[in-house]
């Protein structure tokens, strides 16, 4: 069966997604997040990366979200999407994020933030300095640097490939003991502060190894499988929690590039994150919630105007082509858009963001709308996304407009 496309009205009436960003769950669209309070309470203002790309600004979020502090947000530029705002770089001149203003002071270093907010509201479960803490905070950064040693260097020779490759799972082979060696699936006794700490680049090389290597940390250790599937039972984790395809194209221009092994699972994994299935990915696996489809929905018509006209394509034409594919999702009947639109469309596809957009089901659902609608006429491929900057994400060309 294929339907001829729903106009913006008849496709908003198929959505009632909404959510509370200040009470409600955390959600990376928040400007102020109260968890009840009054706005008279708020000490803290959260600096933090317009995209939810930074993984120092992630920890920092998490840890105010567990705790539930009520805080504001203020989102500011990184270098590789945009120009750093000049009140910014007043307040902290190397531009470097994430910053937190407590009770009017500036705090710089994630490390360092923690730890003064530990001071004024307690700490997470664990303190930062406490003795059980200290050694798994400095087994993240071993962690972090061989993972970096393995992704962020081209390797001389196949053998250098190996060797980084066994150094790096050498580290997760401590990791998993310290993991196995208490209880639960969390690093302590119970969920806390380590767990936050390890979390941003646990998701980061879950999805860069998987893409650029092969390697699927999650499937291939039970410690770390474990511990993701008991970070998804936190609401507070999943709002702020990302997907492959977004972390596989945030972190070449973070951090100076990913080198592909180009061995042949890492070449059927790349094809995958890049073009779908998306469902099935080992980046989440908590059930899909009934709504997502309704969120994908409603996120894209509240930012039509700018995806459209961001769009390389003629706008006339992508606007036809883009309610297409959302009939398509909402309505499981294909939907033919006009020729020459597929481009357009795995433009998009290639530019749906997690958490950002989205959460990562509802992103998952309109890749695979605009994917399958894209190839009922043609196979043509977008440029690749670039490695260098993401100045395509400019923030700039994404001003909210009220439509
Ligand atoms: N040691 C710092 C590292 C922070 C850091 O490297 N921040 C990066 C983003 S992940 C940054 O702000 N870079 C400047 C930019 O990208 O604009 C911390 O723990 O906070």
């Amino acid at each position: 069966m294929t339907t001829a496309p729903l106009s913006w009205q008849e496709l908003a009436k198929l959505t009632n997604y909404q959510i509370d960003t200040v009470n409600g769950p955390t959600n990376p669209r928040a400007r102020l997040r109260l968890f009840g309070q009054s706005e008279a309470d708020v000490r803290v203002t959260l600096y933090r990366d317009n995209h939810a790309w930074c993984p120092y600004c992630q920890k920092v979020w998490l840890w105010l979200e567990e705790k539930r502090i009520p805080y504001r947000i203020e989102k500011v530029t990184m270098f590789c999407y945009g120009e750093k705002e000049s009140w910014y770089k007043r307040k902290v001149p190397s531009g470097m994020l994430p910053a937190i203003e407590l009770d009017g002071r500036i705090i710089k270093e994630s490390d360092d933030i923690l730890i003064a907010l530990e001071k004024v509201f307690g700490p997470l479960n664990q303190g930062m300095t406490e003795r059980a803490v200290l050694p798994l905070r400095q087994l993240e950064r071993i962690l972090f640097r061989a993972w970096c040693a393995w992704l962020c260097y081209p390797a001389s020779s196949p053998q250098q490939e190996k060797r980084n490759r066994e150094q790096f799972v050498g580290v997760v082979t401590r990791v998993e003991e310290a993991l196995a060696s208490t209880p639960g699936p969390y690093f302590l006794d119970s969920f806390g502060t380590v767990d936050v700490i390890f979390t941003p680049y646990v998701e980061r090389m879950n999805a860069s190894l998987y893409y650029y290597k092969g390697y699927s940390l999650r499937e291939e250790n039970p410690g770390f499988r474990a511990w993701f599937a008991a970070m998804e039972t936190r609401p507070t984790y999943c709002g702020t929690q990302s997907d492959f395809h977004t972390h596989a194209h945030d972190l070449p221009p973070q951090m100076g590039g990913c080198w592909e092994n180009g061995e042949p699972q890492m070449l059927v994994n790349k094809a995958r994150v890049d073009r779908g299935p998306w469902f099935g990915l080992p980046d989440v696996t908590y059930p899909e919630p009934e709504n997502s489809r309704m969120e994908a929905l409603q996120r894209v018509i509240q930012h039509r105007v700018n995806i459209i006209r961001v769009n390389p394509a003629d706008d006339t034409l992508f606007d036809q082509a883009l309610r297409c594919a959302l009939t398509q999702m909402m309505t499981g009947e294909d939907c033919v858009p006009p020729s020459g639109s597929d481009v357009a469309l795995r433009y998009l596809r290639d530019r749906v963001n997690v958490p950002r957009d989205m959460s990562i089901y509802a992103a998952k659902r309109l890749r695979e709308s605009l994917e399958k609608t894209a190839a009922l006429v043609g196979d043509g491929q977008p440029e690749p996304l670039p490695t260098q900057h993401r100045r395509d994400q400019d923030p700039a060309n994404f001003k909210p407009l009220h439509i």
